[in-house]
Formats: C-alpha cells, structure tokens, sequence
C-alpha cells in the first residue's frame, strides 16, 4: 500500500493562478508578496510574463471564488491560491462576505478537483490583518506552502475511475429560442 504526502522540491512543470482581492489592498498586496516569496524560494518562477504563475485581481474576496473556479475549470493549473482581507468594521457586510467567499471557495475546489487554497484574512479589526500579513508573520507565505503541497499530493493520487467531464461541470443554460 501506499503513504501519499506532498513535496516541495518538483515545482518546475508546476502552474499556479493567484486570485487576489483589491478590496483592502494594503494587507493583500502584503500576502501576495509574502506568497510570492515563498513561491520563488520553492524554485517557482513568479514573473507574471513566465510560464508558472497567472495573477487575477478582482473587486473583493466576494468575487475571488468565481474567478478561481473558472480558472480551475480551464484545467491549465496545479493549484490556485486566493487572497483576500475580510476585516470586520461597522458593517454586517463582513458576515455576508466571510460566510460567501468561504463556501464558495470549497465548492471550487471540491467541484473541479484542483486545490483552491483559502488565503483570506478574516479579522476583527485592520491591525490584526496587518499583523498577519507582515508584522509579525505573513499568512501568505503558508498559502503558498499549501499550494506547493496539494500540487504535489495531488499529482500523485490515483486518478479517479469515473473522471467527471469538466463540461458537466458549467452551469447548463437554456437553449435560446427562436425568434
Ligand atoms: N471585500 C473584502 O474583500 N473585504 C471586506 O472586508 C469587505 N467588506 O467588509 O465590505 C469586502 N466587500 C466587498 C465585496 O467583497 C465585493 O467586492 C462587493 O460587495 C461587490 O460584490
């Protein structure tokens, strides 16, 4: 039998996309340099006019997990990574939008079968997003790791018997009538 665990060292053939949400972009361009540091010291090439990584900047972590889903479905990629800062101000806002971009990124994740790493920030208050993306750790950093892992893990699971087609995957419109 056998013991499935990811590695960190065969990133060259490797393709990442990140998703990156502008909304808060103080603490997200921090957890995308921080995730991109991680990357490159893995051997990844970050350039985004390379062949490893895409970058995709949406309005907020709200739109991150549709944009990751139908970079999933391309089948271009290893793994996609999210980025996004939820910061709980004044506003119910927070809770609608925690709640969403959590869901949505496991359903991305779980309806394509490529790894969508949860890489946004849920915190009570700016400074403590900040002190997770660069003054005291960098979460994105860790993203990253995740990313590079389940890439790894995941190249090396059996193939499933049964591969669903992408194709059932997208949503079904009707045919447009005739007029
Ligand atoms: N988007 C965030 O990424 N973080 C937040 O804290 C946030 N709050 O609190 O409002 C936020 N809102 C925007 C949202 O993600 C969508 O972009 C917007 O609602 C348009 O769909």
């Amino acid at each position: 039998m056998a013991v499935f665990e990811g590695s960190f060292d065969r990133v060259n053939n490797a393709k990442f996309a990140i998703v990156i949400g502008r909304f808060n972009d103080l603490v997200t361009n921090k957890l995308l340099d921080g995730c991109q540091d991680c990357l490159k010291r893995h051997g990844v090439d970050v350039d985004p006019h390379g062949s490893q990584v895409d970058y995709a900047w949406v309005p907020g972590s709200f739109e991150v997990a549709l944009v990751a889903r139908q970079l999933a479905l391309s089948g271009q990629y290893d793994a996609i990574i999210c980025l996004g800062a939820v910061i709980r101000g004044q506003t119910p806002h927070f809770d609608y939008v925690a709640a969403e971009v959590s869901k949505g990124i496991a359903a991305a994740g779980f309806q394509t079968g490529v790894p969508v790493v949860f890489g946004i920030l849920t915190t009570d208050s700016m400074q403590q997003a900040l002190e997770r993306a660069g003054i005291k750790s960098n979460l994105g950093w860790n993203y990253a790791m995740s990313a590079l892992e389940m890439a790894s893990l995941m190249s090396q699971l059996p193939k499933t018997a049964n591969a669903l087609k992408m194709s059932s995957l997208m949503p079904q419109l009707p045919e447009s009538a005739d007029v």
